[in-house]
């Protein structure tokens, strides 16, 4: 038995102990290991067995970076037959979260106990793949149909209270766990408790009626849209239902060999672990030291401010919430407190907790208040001259060492910091909207910025629930900059022939959250109009490229905020439709600007929106805006909506191979003849060499 796996005898219990830090994740010599160990103490004079995990938590599943790989055995299936099959009780002892192979290698234990703070959960799907130890077959037979599916189809983790509640387990215990398992299994064996094998039970008949798995199919489709593996899912649970347990068994083996090999798996996998990465920043000394952040100030109370807020809030750091005056604030914080109302309506949360966040926020109208701060957000109108008020009055109050961030969604970081006598605490701190509901944060580090608030703003980041991704200094940071050219080519298609209605469809049917013109009428098309409005004729580019909105606009079509944008919506649902008169705007702008018109197809909208992001995405990694392409991955996946099972532009651009981009971004500027069609510098080297990013970083060691 390697070390990753221990069995020893406590009394007249066997005790297997995992330890493969940091996760416990069930490798082959784990696996090899519990196998040796349940077989040891088949003959040894132990009555019963506890298998507990070192370490920081229970397994937390495969080991994903053997995916991939050719398979060794033990299989999963193979360890948990043997679990399962041991004529000794085998009782499963959890801590942290045990998850996907680690829950199912639970499953096929006897009995499950956890301490209170456990969570259990099967997020394989968050993979691109589904249970393939015997989870989508035990579940059913354990909490029901229903249930089941909602667990399997969601990811989600389930609190071991709850989960004692739903079945999943038998018991929640004390610290320590160890004892306590060993406790739980004497009176199991004083109990007379029978060798409980989950294959053996029925799933319970009450829910298993047909229509439940088309209900499911339907959900999935909506809510997993263009994701195979939850469609796989409701398909294995339905065969828990239909097939005898070997039978299902190797249906839910069978479907997961086709997704784990799937590109869709391999997308997903590699934004698992381009989400970590994120998360490091390569070039910070050993000595740079996060900051403790224990009490946050954030300026304005608007939609961005009041979001922020909660985010703090809900971390349990407590926010001093700064506006002009005690009308805006009053107005502001009945907004969050409306948001909360709304969460907890919707069963996500208890009064108890809402109230509980809302009274970590006091508001305020003083910037004194703000004194003892250890962080200020500013969330105020985004003009550069607000911004040098706000942060000439924070150089004023703020205590020395206090980080000065702004939220600023384009504006120039420096030159903001440039405003205080401290610029090395200067940074942006870039939410996205509703912010205390999208994951993604990006960190502008501006010129001067210190290495020290650099280390506090990531690990704050991930502290808050986002997903801290660093960018340097450059007009709309990684995600608005890449967006600038994506939504050129939304205009530019609308004049030369498509409609909108073509354009949202393509880039939704290639799986995006939402059609960038559809974006358009949410965000607000004056938005971008009074953005246009500051640049210059040469700064706003080929009017062709905004003609039609800015047209929208001075019509009072400001998107669904004025009932209309390049679509209708009803006052009453918000409803989407056709406008023809947006089709009357087009071309009436298309023949002001000599464009004649003509059908496009799906493949060349899809290619030039593509290859917007991804030209882009090059100039930014080859600026250094970036720090890897994985990065620019997780902003667009996380941050504009972008396919998570398509793994991100960049991923997307290295899965259609470097030299394909490269061509088809040559064929656009040879068509069009526009500059911003010369492929990015970085793309050029790096597809004329037969390069990959991958090898790219690792030429950058
Ligand atoms: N395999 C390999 N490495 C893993 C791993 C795993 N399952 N889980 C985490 N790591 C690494 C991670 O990359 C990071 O490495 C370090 O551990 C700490 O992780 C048969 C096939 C457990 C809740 O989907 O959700 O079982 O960056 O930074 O925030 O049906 O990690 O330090 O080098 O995330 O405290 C199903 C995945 C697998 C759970 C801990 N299991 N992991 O979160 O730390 S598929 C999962 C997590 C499966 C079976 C199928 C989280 C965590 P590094 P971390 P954390």
């Amino acid at each position: 038995m390697g070390m990753l796996v221990t069995y020893e005898l406590v009394g007249d219990l066997g005790v297997i102990t995992i330890n493969n830090p940091p996760v416990n994740a069930l490798s082959q010599k784990v696996r090899q290991g519990v196998v040796e160990a349940i077989a040891e103490a088949q003959t040894d004079n132990s009555k019963a067995i506890v298998l507990i995990c070192e370490g920081r938590t229970f397994a937390a599943g495969a080991d994903i970076k053997e995916f991939g790989k050719p398979p060794m055995a033990p299989s999963f299936p193979e360890m948990n037959e043997a679990v399962e099959s041991s004529a000794k009780p085998v009782i499963a002892a959890l801590h942290g979260t045990a998850l996907g192979g680690g829950f199912e290698l639970a499953l096929s234990c006897h009995y499950r106990c956890a301490l209170k703070t456990a969570a259990v959960g099967l997020p394989e799907v968050n993979l691109g793949i589904l249970p393939g130890a015997g989870g989508t077959q035990r579940l059913p037979r354990l909490v029901g149909v229903e249930t089941a599916l909602d667990v399997i189809t969601s990811g989600k983790r389930v609190a071991a209270p709850k989960a004692l509640e739903l079945g999943m387990i038998d018991r929640v215990v004390e610290e320590p766990l160890q004892d306590s398992a060993l406790a739980y299994a004497q009176s199991l064996l004083e109990d007379g408790a029978p060798l409980r094998r989950i294959r053996d039970l029925e799933v319970p008949a009450a829910e298993s009626d047909a229509d439940v798995f088309e209900v499911w199919r339907k959900n999935m489709a909506k809510r997993r849209r263009g994701q195979v593996a939850p469609q796989k899912i409701v398909d294995c649970v339905e065969a828990a239902v239909s097939k005898p347990f070997e039978e299902g068994l190797q249906f839910e083996r069978a479907s997961f060999v086709e997704c784990v090999g799937s590109d869709q798996a391999a997308a997903m996998r590699h934004m698992f672990f381009a989400e970590r990465k994120a998360a490091v920043v390569e070039d910070l000394g050993e000595n740079a030291k996060a900051k403790p952040i224990n009490r946050v100030g954030i300026i304005g109370a608007g939609t961005m401010g009041g979001g922020i807020a909660m985010t703090f809030a809900n971390a349990g750091i407590p926010v001093t919430l700064l506006e002009l005056n005690q009308e805006a604030l009053d107005r502001g914080l009945a907004m969050i407190s409306k948001n909360y109302g709304i969460t907890v309506s919707k069963g996500k949360m208890s009064q108890e907790a809402a109230g509980k966040r809302q009274a970590l926020i006091t508001g305020s109208t003083s910037y004194d208040s703000l004194a003892d701060v250890d962080l200020v957000i500013e969330a105020v109108f985004e003009s550069m001259d607000v911004k040098r008020q706000v942060f000439g009055e924070l150089d004023r109050v703020c205590k020395p060492g206090a980080i000065l961030a702004s939220n600023t969604s384009y504006l120039d970081v420096n030159e903001i910091a440039a405003c205080t006598s401290r610029p090395q605490d200067v940074v942006g701190l870039h939410f996205f909207s509703p912010a205390n509901v999208m994951r993604l944060l990006e960190v502008v580090r501006a010129d001067a910025t210190s290495e020290d608030v650099i280390a506090t703003s990531m690990v704050l980041g991930k502290k808050i629930g986002k997903v801290p991704v660093l960018a340097r200094v450059c007009y709309g940071f990684i995600g608005n900059r890449m967006l600038r050219p994506y939504a050129r080519e939304a205009q530019l298609s609308m004049i030369e022939g498509a409609s909108p209605e073509q354009i949202d469809g393509v880039l939704t049917r290639f799986g995006m959250a939402m059609g960038p013109l559809a974006v358009g009428d949410l965000a607000g098309l004056d938005i971008g109009y009074k953005a246009r409005q500051a640049l210059t004729p040469e700064q706003k580019g080929d009017p062709r490229s905004y003609c039609i909105a800015d047209a929208l606009v001075e019509m009072g079509r400001l998107g669904q905020k004025s009932g209309a944008g390049y679509y209708r919506y009803d006052p009453e649902t918000r409803a989407r439709s056709s406008d023809p008169e947006v089709l009357e705007v087009i071309e009436a702008q298309a023949r002001a600007h000599g464009v004649q018109r003509r059908t496009m197809s799906d493949q060349e909208i899809l290619d030039r929106h593509l290859m917007a992001l991804i030209n882009e995405g090059f100039h930014i990694l080859g600026e250094g805006i970036a720090q890897r392409p994985s990065d620019i991955d997780v902003v667009y996946v996380n941050g504009y909506g972008f396919p998570v099972f398509r793994g991100g532009p960049m991923f997307t651009a290295s899965q259609m191979g470097l030299r394909e981009v490269y061509d088809c971004i040559c064929a656009l500027r040879d068509k069009t003849g526009a500059d911003y069609w010369q492929p990015a510098p970085l793309l050029e080297q790096l597809a004329l060499e037969g390069k990959t990013l991958d090898s790219w970083i690792a030429d950058k060691g």
